[in-house]
């Protein structure tokens, strides 16, 4: 059976003491690898590694350093069908979701930090016959990027691709469910050659390694995205030790469907913004409001299209649902769909675990369900849980649904569906959320920063503002 090893120091190694955790594949249930169970040891080996590496990293032309990302963003992309293969199995997705969005992502978040490193610019503010001010932005040093398990290589790369950009080293942990990608991601780096200690990556658990990287005193900030939960514990461990913070956090977000949009295209859009990755997506949009007078047409097509989402192995290109990335995630959506019968909801697609058979027949599969009649203050509507469960809910005017969006403690995403311009940018500027999409949904360029407000998160992460967070500016004044 396959034994991750961490990457330390351009190196391939076994966890220093020895121990390992079993990994499981969602779709059979069965254990497929053991990955290092690392401890304190491990990072402080690991960042031993970095700081050895980072002063010739960080004076390495920003070309230099550019050229060995996008080597690597071509190695994954050449590597793209073994490495989607290796995403499905680890967490449960679909197979073709893993070749069309997550692969070709984790490639150009490479790719687009590369070149971007190369047009990172600073500010000179000139006082005319007094002073020449210039900022110089330098890099952290060593970091520490700790990402979550529902979007693995891409949530990965899309921290370590700027750190190493902006010129620091890095100690990255994935998530301990799905490491797979990252591993072979190691593999990947050797063979580009990129220099010995430059990145490292440490696999085991949030507590123990996870945390022994939040409490290292040589890392300088974290980039973390995963629970609200988790992002309030590295906070407290990290805010006394004035570690600089990106926390990409929890969504539950809303979905704004006014009586003026084109009804087939916000179908559609929905049902993916409802159920991809198994609505295991924090941009996923779970509570969808529809204008009153389409309410029922909306949700006649939508429940149509609910029921062609084929449950199946992650394996077989017709599935269009995989399994959820664990049996005790699996749990915790059913429990939601047990509350929200609880929270006099009505059940109109779903609500089931899928028994398949075969090679399947132990899986974490649930049906994509849909419920209607809660209120926007229930606890169904309010917490974040992370699977293939939304509600609708009518709305009469365009306050009451704002009202609704705006009413939890979450920030992260938003979606609008009008033809009309005014409105559009009327409700995008009310809405309490860090990303608003208007008629369409996860539409993505890098430069964009991307974050949530509230408890979604602090920072943001994308383009210039990663490269801002994995720097310092220092301002350097020259009197005339
Ligand atoms: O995430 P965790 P979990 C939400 C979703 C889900 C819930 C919990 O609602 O049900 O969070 O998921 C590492 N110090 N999201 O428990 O624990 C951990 O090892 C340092 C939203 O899987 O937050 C992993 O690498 N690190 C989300 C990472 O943090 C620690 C994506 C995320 O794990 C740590 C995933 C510690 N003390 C879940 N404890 C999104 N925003 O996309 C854990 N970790």
């Amino acid at each position: 059976m396959l034994h991750l090893r961490n990457y330390i120091g351009g190196e391939l190694v076994a966890p220093a003491a020895g121990r390992y955790l079993p990994n499981i594949e969602p779709a059979t249930g069965q254990v497929f690898s053991h990955i290092p169970d690392s401890d304190a040891n491990d990072i402080a080996r690991a960042v031993a590694a970095a700081e050895a590496a980072l002063p010739a990293w960080r004076l390495l032309p920003a070309e230099d350093r550019g050229r060995l990302l996008v080597r690597v963003a071509e190695l994954i992309e050449r590597d793209l069908d073994r490495l989607a293969a290796a995403e499905s199995q680890d967490n449960g997705k679909p197979v073709t979701l893993a070749q069309a969005v997550d692969i070709p992502r984790a490639a150009s978040n490479f790719a687009f930090f590369g070149t971007a490193a190369q047009h990172f610019a600073s500010e000179t503010h000139f006082q005319e016959g007094v002073a020449l001010n210039y900022t110089v932005r330098h890099p952290l040093g060593v970091v520490g990027c700790i990402s979550p398990w529902n979007l693995p290589l891409y949530l990965f790369t899309w921290k370590i691709a700027p750190a190493l950009a902006a010129g620091c080293c890095v100690v990255a942990k994935p998530s301990e469910i799905t490491p797979y990608t990252a591993y072979l991601l190691s593999e990947l780096c050797i063979e580009a050659g990129l220099p010995a200690g430059v990145l490292n990556i440490v696999h085991g658990t949030g507590p123990g390694a996870g945390q022994a990287i939040v409490e290292h005193p040589a890392i300088k900030a974290i980039s973390f995205t995963g629970g609200t939960k988790t992002g309030e514990h590295i906070a407290r461990t990290a805010a006394p030790m004035f570690k600089k913070l990106s926390l990409e956090l929890g969504g539950k977000n809303p979905n704004i469907i006014f009586a003026d949009c084109n009804l087939a295209e916000a179908v559609q859009t929905s049902l993916r913004s409802s159920f991809a990755n198994q609505g295991q997506i924090c941009l996923c949009g779970s509570r969808i409001f529809v204008e009153r007078s389409i309410y029922e047409a909306f949700k006649t097509e939508f429940l149509a299209g609910v029921a062609q989402l084929t449950v199946g192995d992650p394996q077989a290109a017709g599935s269009r649902q995989g399994a959820l990335v664990s049996e005790a995630h699996l749990q915790k959506v059913l429990s939601y769909i047990e509350l929200a019968h609880l929270e006099g909801g009505t059940l109109l697609a779903g609500g089931r675990r899928v028994q398949l058979e075969g090679r399947c027949a132990d899986g974490y599969f649930l049906q994509p369900t849909v419920f209607e009649g809660l209120g926007p203050d229930c606890r169904v509507n309010r917490e974040e849980i992370f699977g293939p469960v939304v509600t609708l809910t009518p709305f009469d005017t365009e306050e009451e649904a704002l009202r609704w969006a705006n009413g939890t403690d979450y920030g992260l995403a938003a979606t609008i569906w009008t033809r009309d311009l005014n409105r559009a940018h009327r409700v995008a500027h009310a809405l309490q959320s860090g990303i608003v999409w208007v008629n369409t949904w996860l539409h993505r360029d890098l430069r964009t920063p991307f974050g949530g407000m509230k408890s979604s998160g602090v920072g943001r992460e994308g383009g210039l503002e990663a490269l801002r967070f994995f720097t310092e500016p220092q301002s350097i004044t020259i009197k005339l």
